[in-house]
């Protein structure tokens, strides 16, 4: 801890004034619970004017989320700050100066994930606009999922040639990452442990100073920059690993004619202490935005900061075959359909497929790296008409959305369900007898468990599922339609 820093923040006195950079969903519930502490005197809000994402900045001055999905709470609580005259957005970033605290909330998307470069274009214009802004003893957390060395690196080198002043002596510096999940925002924030590192002690102690009032049952988990850099990109490489552990098992339980759900489900039942199997569940892919980026972030920041980590040489990183083996389970999907519709006498070219479940998750209309979109390629390539089904994602770039299931299912000769919202329970052989090619055996392909296999074998329909290898070479039964 430097000694002028340390005066500056004792001349700053205690944190009053606040600022988050990015009006998404991680800054608009942070800005609204610091400015619900008492202790805070005001939060601005600041928001590019863009003609994407500018008309946040008058619903939220006006006291309206401008979030699509339900955030319990969060509505009100953005009416009340903002009536109380505790926060306010602007997109002038002017108004960074003389604040005591500064949090920085912009994705970090991959363009391309194999060539390790994320797109930081965005993260870096935030940077820059806190930095020209920037005066002595300010505190400033990157709260976006950053590559492991960017606090230290990229963040410190735009904010101090931006702002003249050093991190570390002049304004204090730390990575704080957002573990918020859409629909729980508020309560992840404020229920959530929160790791929080400075590039110093000095700015370590600043920043759990920042967070403490907001945590209500989180507790703070001080560590270094890096390490939280690391921690939060960590946690979700894990987590694709623990996906891709039970997707390959499936795949092996498929080979070995063996229900992989009975398999989890005995390796679950080991509890206790030190015993304990992290078991996930299998399934058609991996969507969303964290899984699909967080582990390139982990092994860019192991090249940038590294260089060389120890492993078996010449082997591909474990995280990096896990995120192969969840990017496969959409082939693998394509694969069982063709089984299907060969097994039903179906050719393929020419088949229509009703794919049933657009969205990465379970009743959302979130589809951001939706599994689905690579299995619906490899389907057209194989000259099948593919059908999109889903209540809940509002749009997608060139997909027609089939909203009726009744019709997405008419006529279809295969159906393949690729996520588990709940309208797909109701999936029985009467009906896709009664709308699928009646002339021909109706074909389902569960990506997710969600159906009863033997009433739709016993009823003369082909069944194959993830991981089922117990069904899916099932006898044809005699159609009893
Ligand atoms: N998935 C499986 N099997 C599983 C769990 C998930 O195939 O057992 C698939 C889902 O279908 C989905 C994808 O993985 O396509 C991602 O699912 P997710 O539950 O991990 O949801 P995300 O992507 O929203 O992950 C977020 C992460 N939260 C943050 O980064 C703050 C993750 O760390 C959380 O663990 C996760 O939410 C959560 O638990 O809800």
């Amino acid at each position: 801890m430097t000694e002028l820093l340390a005066s500056l923040l004792r001349k700053r006195g205690p944190i009053r004034r606040i600022g988050v950079v990015g009006m998404g969903y991680v800054g608009i519930p942070a800005a609204a619970l610091f400015a619900d502490v008492p202790a805070y005197e005001h939060v601005l809000g600041f928001q590019r004017d863009s003609p994407t994402s500018g008309y946040k900045i008058g619903m939220l001055n006006r006291g309206e989320s401008p979030l699509d999905a339900d955030e319990p709470g969060l509505g009100d609580l953005i009416r009340r700050v903002v009536k109380a005259g505790k926060f306010r957005c602007t997109h002038d970033f002017s108004g960074i100066a003389g604040l005591d605290a500064v949090t920085i909330a912009i994705q970090t998307p991959f363009l391309n994930p194999q060539d390790l470069e994320p797109d930081l274009t965005p993260l870096a214009d935030g940077l820059r606009q806190v930095g020209r802004h920037l005066s002595e003893g300010t505190l400033v957390v990157l709260e976006s999922t950053i590559t492991p060395g960017t606090t230290c690196g990229l963040a410190r080198e735009i904010l101090e040639s931006e702002s003249g002043l050093t991190a570390g002596e002049e304004f204090a510096l730390a990575h704080a990452p957002e573990r918020v999940m859409v629909g729980r925002l508020l309560r992840n924030i404020r229920e959530h442990d929160r790791v929080v590192g400075g590039i110093d002690a000095a700015s370590t102690a600043r920043a759990i100073e920042l967070y403490t009032p907001v945590l209500a049952g989180g507790r703070i988990i001080p560590m270094t920059a890096t390490a939280a850099e690391v921690t939060k990109t960590a946690e979700n490489a894990l987590r694709d690993l623990q996906i891709a552990a039970i997707n390959q098992l499936a795949l092996y339980c498929e080979a070995m004619g063996v229900n992989v759900y009975d398999v989890r489900e005995g390796i679950a039942s080991l509890k206790g202490e030190g015993i304990t199997r992290g078991v996930l569940w299998p399934g058609a892919g991996v969507g969303g935005h964290c899984l699909t980026k967080d582990t390139w972030h982990l092994e860019r920041g192991v090249k940038i900061l590294g260089g060389k980590a120890g492993g078996p040489s010449g082997s591909p990183s474990l995280f990096s075959i896990s995120r192969a083996v969840n990017d496969y389970m959409p082939h693998h999907m394509r694969d069982l359909t063709l089984q299907g519709l060969q097994r039903a006498g179906i050719p393929a070219a020419g088949a229509t497929v009703a794919l049933l479940g657009w969205a990465f998750i379970r009743n959302s209309g979130d589809a951001r790296n939706t599994p689905a979109e690579p299995y619906r390629n490899l389907m057209l390539s194989a000259g099948a008409r593919v059908r999109v089904h889903d209540p809940y994602v509002e749009d997608y770039p060139g997909i027609e959305f089939e909203r009726d299931l009744d019709e997405a299912l008419r006529g279809a000769d295969a159906v393949a369900i690729f996520t588990a919202h709940d309208i797909y329970r109701r999936l029985n052989p009467d009906l896709l007898y009664s709308l699928c090619g009646r002339h021909r055996r109706p074909v389902i392909v569960d990506g997710r468990n969600l159906v009863d296999p033997d009433a739709f074998i016993e009823s003369g329909c082909v069944y194959l599922g993830v991981g089922r290898g117990d069904r899916n070479r099932h006898p044809l039964k005699e159609q009893s339609r």
